[in-house]
Parts: C-alpha cells; sequence; structure tokens
C-alpha cells in the first residue's frame, strides 16, 4: 500500500510542479513527484495543475489506469506461500491423520488449502482415510501469480486476475496521474495573480503591468445561502394557487383570538355544545371578553338559539350574551368565514355572489399524537350565491380535488352543528393502499346564514381540510413532530423539495 500522501497547499505543490518541469523538462508522471520525499496527494495536485494550465504555464494530460494491488491475504501468500501449498507440504510422504493438519498449517489454511490441494490433485485420500501425496513435488502457483502481482501491479492473464480477485487474494485499483509540460507562459515564478481591479490600481495605472487572474466562468458560484421555505408554506402556496385559479378570494385571517360570538353562536354551535369548554378551546384570560360584535345580529342569533326562526325552531335554550363574549383562540377559520359573510351581506349594494377560501392556523385543545398538535392549518373553501345546492358542492369540491391530485372521491353524511346535510369527504390512497379522509364540507344551516342577514334564497356551501396532512403525505412525513416543533431537523427545512400537489413527489408515501 502506497505511502500515506502529507497534505500540502496548492501553492506549494504548484511551485514543486514548475521547478520539477523547470530540472526535468517535463514530468512524465506525477505518481513520482515527491514533496519533502512524500508522495503528494491527487486532488490537491489536480487543483495546482489546474490553475496553472490556466494560466498557460504548464499544460497536462491526465492517464488513468487499473492497477492490481495484493490484499492482506494476498500479500500474505506471497510471502509465505498458499494454502494449499502449506497443506501439501504439511502431508508426509507416509501420509498424514486429516484430524493433525490442521495442528500443522493453522485452522485457516487447513480449510481453504485442503479444497484447492485435492483439485489441483497433489493430495487424496489414503486406504485408511488418511492424507497422502499424488506428485512428488509442486508449484504454488498461486504464490508466483501473487508476485507477478506484487511487483508488476498486473498479471499477463486476465483469468488468473479474476480468478485470484474471486479469492479476495488481490484487487483493482484506479490510478491516476497526470503528464505534464511547459506551458506557453512556463516559468519557475509564480506571480500572485491580482484578482480583482481596485479603485488604487486605476488610480495609480499600476494595473496596466499586473497579471490578472482570469474568471473562471465555470467555477460554481457560492450556494447562495437565502432563507428557505417550510414545506407547509410550499404546500399553502399550491392550495392558494388552486383556489385563485378557480375564482376564489383570500379572507384575512390574521387575527387568532376570535370571540365565542363568531367562531361558535354566529355558527348556530349551542352555548352547552361540548367544543365550546375548556378541554377543546382555548379561551384568554385577559383580555377574557369582548362584546364588539353587531347588536342586531346579536339579536338574531340569540332568537334563533333559543326560539329559532328563518324556519327552525332552535335549539331553545336560553343563549346567553356573556357566554359570546368569551374571547379564544378561534377553533377553525369558519369563524372568519361567519363574519365575511356578516360584511357580505351587509356591504354597500348589499349581497353579491361571493367565493372566498382562508388557509391559517386554528387552534384546539386537543390530545398532542403522532398526528395531531394543539393548533394546525385550516384550509377552508366558502361559496354563496343564489339557489345554489348540493350538487354545486360535491362539484367544487371534486374540481378542488382533482386540482390537488386527489381523485376518486367519496362522500360520507356527516354532521357538524353549522352545515345540513353534511359530508365527510374520503380518498382511496394508492401508496398507502386505503381510503383517507381528506375532510369536511356542507351547506350552512339557515339559522346561521339568517342572522347574518342573507338573502332567503342564498345559500351558501364550504368545505375544509387542513394543510398538515396534505404535507405530510406529499414529503413522506409520519409524525407531525418532524414537521413543526422543537423536534423538526433544519436539515429538512433547508433540503426539501418543491411542491407539486398533482404530482407524485419523490418521498411520498
Ligand atoms: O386534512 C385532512 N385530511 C387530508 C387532506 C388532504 C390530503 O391530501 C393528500 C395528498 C393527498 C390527505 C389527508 N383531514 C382534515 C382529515 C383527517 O386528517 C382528520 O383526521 C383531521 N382533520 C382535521 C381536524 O381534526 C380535528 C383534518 C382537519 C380538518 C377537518 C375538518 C375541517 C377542516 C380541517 C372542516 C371543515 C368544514 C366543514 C364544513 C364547512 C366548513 C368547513
Amino acid at each position: 500500500m502506497a505511502a500515506a500522501a502529507v497534505p500540502v497547499s496548492t501553492d506549494d505543490l504548484a511551485q514543486l510542479v514548475l521547478n520539477t518541469i523547470d530540472r526535468d523538462g517535463a514530468i512524465a508522471s506525477s505518481a513520482d513527484l515527491r514533496f519533502q520525499g512524500q508522495p503528494v496527494e491527487n486532488q490537491a495536485l489536480h487543483g495546482a495543475l489546474s490553475s496553472l494550465e490556466r494560466r498557460e504555464m504548464i499544460t497536462y494530460e491526465t492517464i488513468e489506469f487499473d492497477k492490481w494491488v495484493l490484499t492482506a491475504e494476498g500479500a500474505d501468500i506471497e510471502a509465505n506461500g498458499s494454502h494449499e501449498a502449506k497443506v501439501f507440504n504439511a502431508v508426509p510422504a507416509d501420509g498424514l491423520a486429516i484430524g493433525d493438519l490442521a495442528k500443522k498449517v493453522g485452522a485457516e489454511s487447513a480449510k481453504i488449502g485442503q479444497g484447492k490441494a485435492f483439485k489441483n490433485k497433489w493430495i487424496g485420500k489414503g486406504k485408511n482415510g488418511q492424507l497422502v501425496r499424488l506428485v512428488a513435488s509442486i508449484r504454488d502457483v498461486t504464490q508466483e501469480d501473487l508476485a507477478t502481482i506484487k511487483k508488476t501491479h498486473a498479471h499477463p492473464d486476465a483469468k488468473v486476475l479474476a480468478e485470484l480477485k474471486k479469492r479476495k487474494l488481490c484487487d483493482k485499483e484506479k490510478v491516476t496521474h497526470y503528464r505534464v509540460a511547459k506551458g506557453p507562459h512556463f516559468s519557475t515564478v509564480i506571480v500572485k495573480q491580482a484578482t480583482d481591479l481596485t479603485v488604487d490600481m486605476l488610480l495609480s495605472g499600476s494595473w496596466q503591468n499586473l497579471d490578472f487572474k482570469k474568471y473562471n466562468f465555470d467555477a460554481l458560484g457560492q450556494e447562495p445561502s437565502g432563507g428557505h421555505l417550510h414545506p407547509l408554506m410550499k404546500v399553502r402556496e399550491e392550495f392558494r394557487q388552486i383556489f385563485f385559479e378557480m375564482g376564489f378570494e383570500e379572507m384575512p385571517t390574521n387575527r387568532y383570538v376570535e370571540s365565542s360570538f363568531w367562531n361558535f353562536d354566529a355558527l348556530f354551535q349551542p352555548q352547552q355544545h361540548p367544543a365550546r369548554d375548556m378541554h377543546d378551546t382555548f379561551f384568554l384570560k385577559n383580555p377574557a371578553t369582548s362584546n364588539r360584535f353587531p347588536k342586531a345580529c346579536m339579536e338574531q342569533v340569540k332568537q334563533v338559539h333559543s326560539t329559532g326562526g328563518f324556519g327552525s325552531i332552535g335549539y331553545g335554550y336560553d343563549w346567553k350574551e356573556e357566554e359570546a363574549e368569551k374571547l379564544l383562540l378561534r377553533t377553525h377559520t369558519t369563524a372568519v368565514s361567519s363574519n365575511m359573510l356578516y360584511k357580505l351581506a351587509h356591504q354597500e349594494g348589499g349581497f353579491t355572489p361571493a367565493k372566498y377560501f382562508s388557509i391559517d392556523r386554528v387552534f384546539r385543545n386537543e390530545t398532542v399524537d403522532a398526528t395531531h398538535l394543539a393548533e394546525f392549518h385550516q384550509v377552508e373553501g366558502v361559496i354563496a350565491d343564489v339557489g345554489l345546492t348540493l350538487g354545486d358542492l360535491i362539484g367544487f369540491i371534486n374540481v378542488f380535488c382533482q386540482k390537488m391530485g386527489v381523485t376518486n372521491i367519496r362522500f360520507k353524511p356527516a354532521y357538524n352543528p353549522y352545515t345540513e346535510p353534511s359530508m365527510e369527504i374520503f380518498s382511496y390512497h394508492q401508496g398507502l393502499g386505503k381510503w383517507v379522509e381528506i375532510g369536511n364540507s356542507g351547506m350552512f344551516r339557515p339559522e346561521m346564514l339568517g342572522p347574518l342577514g342573507l338573502p332567503d334564497n342564498v345559500r351558501v356551501i364550504a368545505w375544509g381540510l387542513s394543510l398538515e396532512r396534505p404535507t405530510m403525505i406529499k414529503y413522506g412525513i409520519d409524525n407531525i413532530r418532524e414537521l413543526l416543533g422543537h423536534k423538526c431537523d433544519l436539515e429538512m427545512i433547508q433540503k426539501n423539495p418543491i411542491c407539486r400537489l398533482d404530482k407524485k413527489m419523490g418521498r411520498e408515501n
């Protein structure tokens, strides 16, 4: 094994090359180069040669060839003979009990050598089963072949090389060395090249007799260290593009704190609904309440909850304003939808058809597990227009799912306090080989739309899903803690691929 090359600076290597050429006229093989008696490392040498060549001080060509070298076992056999030769030499003329062989030549040689010596018909079994010689003398061809390879790093017979490689006695190494000659601007003096044209050079005029380093336009620029989008933000952008393509307008979702009124009451969610207690919802301590919601609308909400209206009998309980005033972290972006629908009904000129979407954080005081954190990003689509039907909702969800690469979907009746009918959306996921719940949807109830002031003939359809689930599936992430939170590995953020919802992605499940 060649002595290890000592690390040498590119400049020292360049100077060594120039001095050697100056002394010898050229360098037939860089393998003979020595720096302080040590061979030089090829990678570093290549760097020095290419910078000298760029300055036309030298020319060089790369010579590559295979070099056969002995393995440790091969070197041992080359030195001490092959296993089979050792076995032969251990068998005296009058034979040897098989059991005594390992003691004489060692277990490894006995195991490997016996078979080979038999195959070479050097030894055989005597009448009482002992090992006997079949020939008077042998030629340890294996040792000879290995000696040839050691001396010449080659062997005239490729079959021998293949055979010995198979016996792990020798191996092929790719050797690269360089043949170097003088270039048009050869000199042993390496003039430090100027890299940048500076004001002083211009003012002093010194630039005229400076040797400027040529721009290496093939040099790879430095990887710009810039920001990296979190996969969630990439998937969010994909969803935003789908909604914009379908003519939707984005709702303002930059306020996480909501009043119970818009988050629950305006959605006809009764005040004793389990979702409205501390176990499911994060209520604020300070400020704990706000009553900045429109009184007329509130009166209508109070009435529809307590005694009904808009074709409904209501819930028939004593609706409390103070409950609606409680501030919380919104549990769904549908809270923003109710507020937007109110504004739509009360806008200048009255109601006009609208298509809204929202993608932002919602908070639920849920038990954290591999796919659930106390917050997630809800994706929601809302369409308000005269005479919309359940068929329109199914149609829109089909188009939406196609655009996000989700096909063969089916709907399952479901329940939400604010929609009737409601449907869960499922899709059969080839990769996961199962039906995956994609989200939920429904037609907002008249008990919600009426108090918001929307005309009787206006229907509002909506659907919702998360951002985290599609992101985990597209990026092949099984545990949500790998996607979000302190356990999230920054490498994943820096190296995650672009997102294409409608295309199968590399690591997609
Ligand atoms: O995201 C969900 N699943 C999903 C979505 C996309 C997807 O894409 C793959 C690339 C192909 C894969 C999976 N879900 C909704 C379904 C489940 O994950 C569910 O277990 C968890 N849900 C969250 C709520 O958990 C309590 C996901 C979240 C969700 C559920 C419902 C809504 C929004 C988010 C809604 C709604 C709604 C209904 C009617 C009117 C308006 C809004």
